[in-house]
């Protein structure tokens, strides 16, 4: 058996899954990864700490506008699949580095963002909230009615996560019979060090290129994501799900 068919026949025998996704999840909608070769080649941990942006917000917004934001960005056959699973009952929740909303695009509910959303932004003076349009359009950096600067609500290098996303995030892992980890080189810390809180579930990972986490795995897949989640799909929909799970 292959580790792509271990993994699918998993996916279908779990009653608690739970899946951690990173920027490699979006590389097929056409959103850039930060540390693939041809992903985003400009000094990222710079210009997106939060000491940069309070000193220097309209070269920051530069940045942003042109290299973070991607508003035709459509959700691609991984957030789809995910989607399906989380309506089947067969996924608990999306825990997600990503900033691009795509998966509540593609219909997950349950989505664990911990490090933002570009779909948010508020105003740093009067905490006035602002949509992605607003943003992009407008002064650099932008601004509020009030004349406060306008932030994003993404977690740049520097800041603490939301904690109540941190703890959901925590507690999804702690109960997870099952977690599929995809698309992240897992370098960012704390996101990768919820590999670690896993505390009976079995751990699977999906990634172009190895990690320094692989060696925790109970099975891991190098290949292309479209390819895996090609299968997947195809195979958990086929999969005998026991009958007992609570469709929702
Ligand atoms: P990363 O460090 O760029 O790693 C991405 C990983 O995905 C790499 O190991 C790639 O090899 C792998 N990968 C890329 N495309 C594919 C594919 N098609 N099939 C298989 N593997 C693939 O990104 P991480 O998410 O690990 O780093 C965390 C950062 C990146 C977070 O803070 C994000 O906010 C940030 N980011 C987010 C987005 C987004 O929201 N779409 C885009 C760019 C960066």
């Amino acid at each position: 058996m292959t580790a792509l068919q271990q993994a699918a026949r998993w996916i279908g025998q779990a009653r608690r899954m739970i899946f951690l996704g990173g920027a490699g999840v979006s590389t097929l909608s056409g959103i850039p990864d930060f540390r693939s070769a041809g992903g985003i080649s400009e000094d990222f941990e710079t210009i997106l700490s939060h000491a940069y942006f309070m000193e220097h917000p309209a070269e920051f917004y530069s940045f942003y506008r042109r290299s973070m934001v991607h508003p035709e960005a459509k959700p691609n056959l991984v957030h789809r699949t995910l989607a399906q699973w989380e309506r089947a009952g067969l996924l608990q929740a999306v825990i997600t580095q990503n900033i691009d909303g795509l998966h509540q695009a593609a219909g997950s509910r349950r989505v664990l963002e911990l490090h933002g959303s570009v779909l948010r932004n508020h105003c740093m003076n009067c905490g006035r909230a602002y949509g992605v349009e607003q943003v992009m359009k407008g002064g650099n950096p932008p601004r509020c009615a009030c004349g406060g600067i306008v932030k994003p609500d993404v977690v740049l290098y520097g800041e603490p996560l939301d904690p109540d996303t941190w703890q959901a995030a925590e507690e999804a892992v702690a109960e997870a019979d099952l977690m599929l980890v995809a698309g992240t080189s897992l370098r960012v810390y704390p996101a990768a060090g919820l590999l670690q809180r896993l505390r009976r579930g079995r751990l699977v990972l999906i990634n172009r290129e190895p990690t320094a986490m692989d060696r925790l795995c109970d099975g891991v897949i190098h290949g292309e994501l479209q390819d895996a989640f090609a299968y997947l799909a195809q195979a958990v929909e086929g999969a005998d799900h026991g009958g007992e799970r609570n469709e929702t």
